[in-house]
C-alpha cells in the first residue's frame, strides 16, 4: 500500500468516527480530502516533509487536515484520531459491512447497547434489543439480522481488486530476489476469482531456503505467520500471502497444481489415471510399469511422490499436453466443462486485455465524477482508446442528492461534449446512465434519450436479493427502445450487498433479441455481471460490454478486472461490444 493510500484510509476512518459521533459537514470534508490524497500523483510523505502548506496545496485539503497529515507522517499517529478511536472502540469496518448499518448507526449502537462486534450485534438483534432504540424499530432489527451472515462471510474473503495489487507487489519483490528463476501467482488470484481467500505465489529456484528467508524480510510483510525450508506465509495489507518454492524442473507441475481449482485438479488427475499417468505437484509420471505398492502413499519416503518415469513437469503446457489437452487458461479452471472442451479442441478464444478499444460507461464532474469531459476524453486517448462514451448519472431513484442530471442538464452537457469532440483525436459518444425504477421503467424522458448516442440503463435502487420479479424488471428495461447497454445488472457490491437475483439465461435471450449489450462492470467493488452470468449471457447469444464506470482517469486501470471476469464467463472478443471498432459500435448503437 502506498503512503497516499494509507493516509487516505486514515482520513476515511476519521470521517466515519466523526460521523458516528454526530458531527456534521466535517466528515464530508475528510472524505473529499481522502479521495484527493489517494489520487495525488506524488508521494504524500514528500509533501509532508515540506510542511503543512505544501500538503494544503492538494485540492480539498485544508489547513486542519494538512496539519494532521504532517502529524501522521512525522509521528506515526494522529492524536485526535486516537482519541476518537478510544471513545468509540467498535469494529467499524466489520459493523458497517452489514447492509443498512452506517457509521452513525454504529455510534448509536455503541452508545445505547455497547455493541462493538458483529457477534454482539447479532446477539442484540436476536434478543430484540435493537428495536427498543429510539428511531430503530422491528424492521431495522430484522434487516440487520438478515444481513449479518453476509457481512461475516464477507470478512473472510478479500475483493480481487484489493488482493491482486498485494499479489503483484509480492511478485515483483520476488522477481528481484537471487536466485529466483521463475515466479508466478497461483490459486484463486491467477484464476481472477472475484474474491480471494489468500494469495498464493510460486517460485522456481535451486535455493528455496534463501528465497524463503528473503521473503520473510519483505518490507511489505507486517508479520511472518510461518517460514520453513520451501514455504512461508506472511501477512501483508491484512492478507495472508503463501509462498512455495520448487526446483525449476517441477515448476510447471507445481504451477498447475497450486493454481487449482481443486475440482479442476481432480478432473485432470482422473484423466491421467485413465492413461496410466500420475499427476501431482512434482510432475506427471508414467506409472504403467509401477506396481501398486510402489505407487501407494505408504511407501512414500522423500521423493516417493516421484514414482515412475517422469514425462512432464517443467512447463504447465507440458503437463496438459501429455494428457492430450490444450493448455487451459486459468480463468476457466473451475470444472465447468473446460477439460472436455480442451480435449475436444473447442476451448473458447478468450477476449484479452488489449482487445478493449474504448469505454462505454464513464462519469465526469457533471455528476459524481471528479474530472471534466475534456480531461476524461484526453485520458482515454492517452490510453490508446479509439473511442469514449460520457455517461453521467441522470437524476432518478438511487442517485444521490442532486448529483444526477436533469433533462436540461443533459442538453447543456451535449454542447460541451460537442466542443470537446471537435478537438478530440478519438470518437466521443454522448450518453447518459439512466435509472431503472422498481418496475423496470427507465426514468429519463424518451425524447431526451432519443437525442443521445448511447444510453446505459442501470438499477440503483430497490436491489432486494429476494425480489422474484428482478429478471422481468431488467427485461423490461432491455426492451426499452432507447436502451443500448444494461449497466451493472444485479447492483451487487462485493462483500457488502448481494444484489438482485437474476436468471441470466432469460435475460440473455432478451438482450440478444433486443440488441442490447449487458455490462460487465469492471469496478472491483462490482464485477457485475460476474463470470457465471457472462457464461449464460454469451451462451444465450447476448453481447457484453466491459466498462470501467470510471469516475477518474486512474479508474480506467480497472478494465483488466472486467476483462478477466468476462474470460471467466468464456467470452470471446467477438462477444464484446467495446472490442469492436468505433464504426461497428456506432452501428450497434443505431440499431
Ligand atoms: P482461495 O484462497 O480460497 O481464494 O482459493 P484457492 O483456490 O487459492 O485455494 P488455496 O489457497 O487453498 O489453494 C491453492 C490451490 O492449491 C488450490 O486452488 C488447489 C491447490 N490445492 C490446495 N490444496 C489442495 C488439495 O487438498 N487438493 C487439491 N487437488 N488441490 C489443492
Ligand atoms: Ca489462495
Ligand atoms: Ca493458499
Ligand atoms: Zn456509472
Amino acid at each position: 500500500m502506498s503512503r497516499n493510500d494509507e493516509v487516505a484510509d486514515l482520513l476515511e476512518e476519521f470521517a466515519d468516527l466523526l460521523d458516528a459521533t454526530g458531527v456534521e459537514y466535517k466528515p464530508t470534508a475528510y472524505r473529499r480530502a481522502a479521495e484527493n490524497v489517494r489520487d495525488y500523483p506524488a508521494p504524500i510523505e514528500q509533501l509532508a516533509g515540506e510542511g503543512e502548506d505544501a500538503v494544503a496545496e492538494i485540492d480539498r485539503v485544508g489547513d486542519a487536515i494538512a496539519a494532521k497529515i504532517v502529524e501522521y507522517v512525522e509521528t506515526g499517529s494522529i492524536e485526535e484520531l486516537e482519541e476518537l478511536r478510544s471513545e468509540l472502540p467498535a469494529d467499524m469496518a466489520a459493523l458497517t459491512a452489514v447492509e443498512g448499518v452506517g457509521p452513525k448507526t454504529v455510534g448509536t449502537l455503541y452508545e445505547e447497547l455497547g455493541i462493538t462486534t458483529l457477534d454482539e450485534l447479532e446477539a442484540a438483534a436476536e434478543a430484540g434489543e435493537i428495536r427498543e432504540i429510539k428511531g430503530f424499530g422491528a424492521k431495522t432489527e430484522e434487516n440487520i439480522l438478515g444481513n449479518v451472515d453476509f457481512a461475516r462471510q464477507a470478512q473472510e474473503r478479500e475483493r480481487l481488486g484489493d488482493a491482486r495489487p498485494v499479489a503483484e507487489a509480492a511478485l515483483s519483490f520476488l522477481a528481484d530476489v537471487e536466485p529466483v528463476a521463475k515466479v508466478e501467482v497461483c490459486g484463486s488470484i491467477r484464476r481472477w476469482k472475484d474474491t480471494i481467500g489468500d494469495v498464493d505465489v510460486l517460485v522456481g529456484t535451486d535455493a528455496g531456503e534463501a528465497v524463503v528467508e528473503a521473503f520473510a524480510d519483505w518490507d511489505e510483510a507486517d508479520a511472518v505467520i510461518e517460514a520453513g525450508t520451501n514455504k512461508a506465509s506472511v501477512r501483508a495489507s491484512g492478507m495472508r500471502v503463501d509462498l512455495r518454492t520448487v526446483v525449476v524442473e517441477e515448476f510447471g507441475a507445481a504451477l498447475q497444481y497450486f493454481t487449482g481449482s481443486r475440482d479442476h485438479n481432480i478432473r485432470v488427475r482422473n484423466r491421467a489415471i485413465d492413461r496410466d499417468l500420475k499427476v501431482n505437484e512434482y510432475g506427471v509420471f508414467d506409472v504403467s510399469d509401477v506396481d501398486e505398492d510402489a505407487d501407494g502413499d505408504a511407501n512414500d519416503t522423500g521423493g516417493g511422490q516421484r514414482v515412475g518415469e517422469r514425462v512432464a513437469g517443467e512447463t504447465e503446457e507440458g503437463v496438459y499436453d501429455v494428457l492430450d489437452l490444450s493448455w487451459i487458461p486459468p480463468e476457466l479452471r473451475e470444472d465447468t466443462g473446460e477439460v472436455d472442451a480442451a480435449a475436444e479442441g473447442r476451448l473458447p478464444d478468450l477476449v484479452e486485455e488489449g482487445d478493449v478499444r474504448g469505454d462505454l460507461h464513464t462519469h465526469t464532474e457533471w455528476s459524481d465524477g471528479g474530472f471534466s469531459v475534456a480531461e476524461m476524453v484526453d485520458a482515454a486517448a492517452d490510453r490508446g482508446h479509439d473511442y469514449h462514451a460520457v455517461t453521467d448519472h441522470a437524476e432518478g431513484p438511487g442517485v444521490f442528492g442532486d448529483t444526477g442530471l436533469t433533462d436540461e442538464d443533459i442538453r447543456e452537457q451535449a454542447d460541451e461534449v460537442a466542443r470537446v469532440r471537435e478537438d478530440a483525436d478519438i470518437d466521443v459518444f454522448h450518453g447518459i446512465e439512466a435509472n431503472i425504477d422498481a418496475d423496470g421503467a427507465v426514468t429519463t424522458s424518451d425524447d431526451v434519450l432519443a437525442d443521445l448516442d448511447i444510453v446505459v440503463a442501470s438499477p440503483h435502487a430497490a436491489l432486494d436479493e429476494d425480489d422474484e420479479g428482478a429478471t422481468d424488471r431488467l427485461i423490461r428495461a432491455v426492451e426499452h427502445p432507447e436502451v443500448d447497454i444494461l449497466g451493472h445488472p444485479t447492483g451487487r457490491l462485493i462483500n457488502s450487498r448481494p444484489g438482485l437475483t437474476v436468471d441470466f439465461e432469460r435475460l440473455g435471450e432478451a438482450a440478444a433479441r433486443e440488441d442490447v449489450a449487458v455490462e460487465v462492470n469492471a469496478n472491483p467493488a462490482r464485477l457485475d455481471a460476474n463470470g457465471d452470468a457472462v457464461r449464460a449471457l454469451v451462451e444465450a447469444g447476448a453481447t457484453i460490454a466491459v466498462n470501467t464506470d470510471a469516475h477518474a482517469p486512474r479508474e480506467f486501470d480497472h478494465v483488466r478486472y472486467g476483462v478477466h471476469t468476462a474470460r471467466r464467463g468464456w467470452a470471446e472478443r467477438s462477444d464484446v461490444l467495446n472490442a469492436r471498432s468505433a464504426a461497428e459500435v456506432r452501428a450497434f448503437l443505431n440499431d
